[in-house]
């Protein structure tokens, strides 16, 4: 049952383009707020607001979340720590020792976190470059996050992947090719009922990469296979410098699968993008096949660290979603309202989460570039490797 401030919160976060996301356990210094009163595991109905679902031809799910108060701290807490880290990898990206590309997540917490909360490590994930969230929840440590974006040997993929190319389990990246990932995501659902696992792909991709011939094509064999495979269009209205008005002929994008039914969430509320996906991962793993769902959500920044994010949207919308639509402040009016939190709590929280982050941030730092020999590590499976590989000029050539 939503009351005042949450209601209110929640009633804005609608008006405006919508978004959403969820979370899962974390790392034991943040517990503060277990030393809350009341029992932790003892589940609450919130019934979310009706505006949070739109469908397209299947019936909604039902609006009533059951979840503990464990949980919904345990959703907290990574949203907030999620935002610390993409503010120090900011700061790191500004004081040039993060180079090249760097995609964050600000905004979009409640995506990776709703999500998370709804599934297990048998179901497997895949996304597009926007991906530090989604490495966090699936099991990446921030320190190997950072050091990644930092090309440093304890990132986690040894520092030579950076901002678009981390994995962890069930976690298949981090793809810097747009739209690359949904046929992969179809593939893994394959592959999924193939083995009989009763499980599901979440196989994300933007706005500016709906309208990618090979989206359909994914589509098109999902729904002739009925693999367990949910497309999720992260929705945050922009491209790389194009409104999601000014390059889809259809922004409905969870009515584009045709033939396969969709789903609409608000995903600024991380309880709704819970619910959906609990919904999603019963459909797919029912035998009905695959489902498209659009995720409403906002970038707080530009595409990547190089774009200013305002040559194509003004500064009065991003500040007009900040303080009507934010992902972290409507979960904590939520707390606050159901009084499973105090303020004094959740600050405790906040104060947790800044100095894990600062923590990892020093031994991120601390950590050595890699060794020049791993150039040529993790290219191809040991023993199968072609006879040299050819390099720039020939001195640059490798001989296996
Ligand atoms: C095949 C391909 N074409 C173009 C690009 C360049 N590019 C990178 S991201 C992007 C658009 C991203 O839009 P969206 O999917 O909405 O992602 P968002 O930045 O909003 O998260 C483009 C055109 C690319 N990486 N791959
Ligand atoms: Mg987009």
């Amino acid at each position: 049952m939503l009351r005042t401030a949450a209601a209110r919160f929640l009633a804005n976060a609608t008006t405006a383009p919508k978004p959403f996301l969820p979370v899962r356990a974390f790392s034991s210094s943040a517990s503060s707020w277990m030393a809350a009163p009341t029992d932790a595991s003892e589940k609450l109905t919130i019934t979310l607001p009706e505006s949070s679902f739109d469908m397209f031809k299947a019936d909604a799910p039902n609006l009533d979340v059951e979840i503990s108060k464990e949980q919904l701290m345990d959703m907290y807490t990574k949203m907030t720590t999620m935002r610390r880290m993409e503010m120090a990898a900011d700061g790191l990206y500004k004081a040039k020792k993060i180079r090249g590309f760097c995609h964050l997540c600000n905004g979009q917490e409640a995506v990776s976190v709703g999500m998370e909360s709804a599934i297990t490590l048998a179901d497997q994930v895949i996304t597009a470059y926007r991906c530090h969230g989604f490495t966090y929840v699936r099991g990446g440590s921030i320190k190997s996050i950072l050091a990644e974006l930092m090309g440093r040997k304890d990132g986690i993929s040894k520092g030579k992947g950076g901002s678009m190319h981390m994995f962890a389990p069930s976690f298949f990246g981090g793809n810097g090719i747009v739209g690359a990932q949904v046929p992969l995501g179809a593939g893994m659902a394959f592959a999924q009922k193939y083995l009989g696992n009763e499980s599901v792909t979440f196989a994300l991709y933007g706005d500016g990469a709906s309208n990618q011939g090979q989206v359909f094509e994914a589509f098109n064999m999902a729904k002739l296979w009925d693999l367990p495979c949910v497309f999720v269009c992260e929705n945050n209205k922009y491209g790389m410098g194009t409104s999601a008005n000014r390059s889809s002929a259809s922004t409905l994008y969870h009515t584009r699968g045709d033939y396969i039914p969709g789903i609409r969430v608000n995903g600024m509320d991380v309880l709704a993008v819970y619910r959906a996906c609990q919904w999603a991962k019963e459909w797919t793993t029912s035998g009905k096949g695959p489902l498209v769902m659009e995720l409403t959500t906002y970038r707080y920044g530009g595409h990547s660290m190089s774009d200013p994010g305002t040559t194509y949207r003004t500064r009065e919308e991003i500040q007009h979603m900040r303080s009507t639509a934010d992902p972290i402040q409507g979960l904590k009016a939520r707390l606050l309202d159901l009084g499973v939190a105090t303020e004094e709590q959740l600050k405790a929280i906040d104060k947790e989460a800044r100095k894990i982050v600062d923590q990892a941030v020093k031994e991120a730092e601390a950590s050595p570039e890699p060794d020049m020999k791993e150039f040529y590590t993790q290219v191809y499976i040991e023993g199968s490797e072609p006879k040299s590989i050819r390099g720039r000029e020939p001195g640059e050539t490798k001989y296996f």
